[in-house]
């Protein structure tokens, strides 16, 4: 089946976000017309019978309303805020003004409380994007990416050779946040903490879009299809490793932007705000869970279920193999040496909060506000250095510009553009960008206790 024909039959073939009630309304109603509005408002949802969520999201829904758009076609938005405190929705992977993109840090209003404010940009590049709140929570597990307010957007590129059947949007969160005094322990990639170590969170419910693993509809599927999963962590802290026993991820796309080489894999390691866009053979008959390998989480609802056609029966789980999420499987090998125009080396560091207390985050020895600002000049390419002297793992992620990774754990590789990228506990990672969209431009944590608590630095064009 072709793409777009497929699109037409969307409503039947795919559950979740891609079915039709996730498509945005245009709206109708005000002069001059926005092409989408989003209301920010409280939300209550069922992730299983008698589970309700009580969150904030965008137009009574969760997930958000997929906003599809087309590459280099501007768009208005409207938001409306329906609730009593101030709310910033950002564009998280698109290249676009500091006024859009939605960062009070950069620049970007805020929309005030039971305010409106309207988003006007140019989509680009193509691809799977995001948007979410941009809000400071602070110690307030009621606030920003702790509820439901997250969405795809999804980039339609101008020419898309589409090969695949069927397509399904899966954006994974957690419920229901707690302080705890422990690390989750899925977090592969951290070492254990301090024992001076502060407050972590944890979560009590789990659902990939709006339900728990064996709530909602299956995903239903036919023998043979080529299915392209668009797979988003809109988790607020959490690291995420998924699999779908008997099958493997052809990883085409990370953060939305195609990889060089292609390949498949057995387990996708999904870090907070990471995207991986996958197309999976369905070529094993039956009834499977595709969920996270975190047994709890996924026995706590972190899945969904895979039915083929005429297959019947309890979803079936299998652990796969233990294996080390690589990134430079999906690049060029490299033996290139570029010299950039400029480097910035950022060391980060934790400052323990001790027993019930919060742990602070450094960069370079400075906690936001006071970090010193990165300074560029437009048309000039730079390296970052991550060093993460600390022992967890931290989604890093550079607003407004995309970067390649150039070395990952002492592996070069090229080719492979990201706008977040996991840091391992005491490991580093480098990356090189092109200064090419003037405006201060916000670099920081994903993790939303780590981003609140120090760990932002500005980059400002000279
Ligand atoms: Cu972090």
């Amino acid at each position: 089946m072709e793409r777009r024909d497929f699109l037409k039959n969307a409503g039947i073939a795919v559950v979740g976000l891609a079915s039709r009630r996730m498509f945005a309304e245009r709206n109708e109603g005000l002069q001059p017309k926005a092409d989408f509005t989003l209301r920010i408002s409280s939300v209550s949802f069922d992730i299983a019978p008698g589970r309700t969520i009580h969150t904030f999201g965008y137009n009574g829904q969760v997930p958000g309303p997929l906003l599809r758009v087309k590459e280099g076609v501007p768009i208005t938005v409207d938001v409306f805020n329906d609730t009593d405190h101030e709310e910033i929705v950002h564009w998280h992977g698109q290249m676009i003004s500091v006024e859009a993109d939605g960062a009070t840090e950069e620049g970007s209003p805020p929309v005030p409380p039971r305010g409106h404010r309207r988003y006007n940009f140019t989509p680009k590049p193509a691809g799977t994007r995001w948007y979410h709140s941009h809000a400071f929570a602070g110690k307030d597990l009621l606030r920003s990416l702790y509820t439901g307010q997250f969405g795809f957007v999804y980039i339609e590129p101008r020419n898309d050779p589409g090969h695949y059947d069927n397509e399904v949007f899966l954006a994974m969160h957690q419920w229901e946040p707690y302080y705890s005094a422990s690390m989750q322990e899925s977090d592969e990639g951290s070492a254990p903490p301090p024992p001076n170590n502060g407050l972590e969170v944890g979560y009590r419910a789990f659902s990939f879009n709006d339900k728990a693993l064996g709530h909602g509809d299956p995903i239903k599927v036919r023998q043979a299809d080529r299915v392209l999963f668009h797979f988003l962590n809109a988790s607020a802290t959490e690291t995420v490793n998924v699999a779908l026993p008997s099958h493997q991820f052809e990883v085409v796309a990370l953060d939305g932007n195609p990889v060089p080489k292609p390949q498949k894999v057995k387990v996708l390691q999904i870090g907070a705000a990471e995207r991986v866009d996958a197309i999976v053979s369905m070529d094993s008959p039956g009834v499977w869970i595709l969920g996270t390998t975190d047994d709890d989480d996924r026995k706590n609802g972190f899945g969904v279920v895979v039915e083929y056609a005429n297959q019947k029966g309890t979803p079936r789980w299998t652990k796969p193999e233990k294996s080390q999420w690589d990134y430079t499987l999906f690049g060029q090998e490299t033996n290139r040496v570029v010299t950039p125009d400029g480097q910035f080396d950022l060391v980060f560091k934790k400052i323990p909060g001790g027993h019930g207390g919060f742990n602070r985050w450094t960069i370079n020895g400075k906690s936001y506000p006071h970090t010193d600002p990165m300074m560029v000049h437009a048309g000039k390419r730079y390296r970052m250095i991550f060093r993460n002297e600390s022992d967890d793992a931290h989604p890093v992620h550079l607003h407004r510009h995309s970067f390649e990774l150039t070395k990952v754990y002492g592996k070069a590789t090229s080719g492979i553009l990201k706008d977040t990228v996991v840091v391992n506990a005491n490991k580093v990672v480098e990356v090189d960008f092109t200064a090419e969209n003037p405006g201060n431009t916000l670099f920081h944590c994903h993790q939303q206790m780590h981003m609140d608590f120090g760990f932002m630095v500005l980059m400002k064009y000279a």
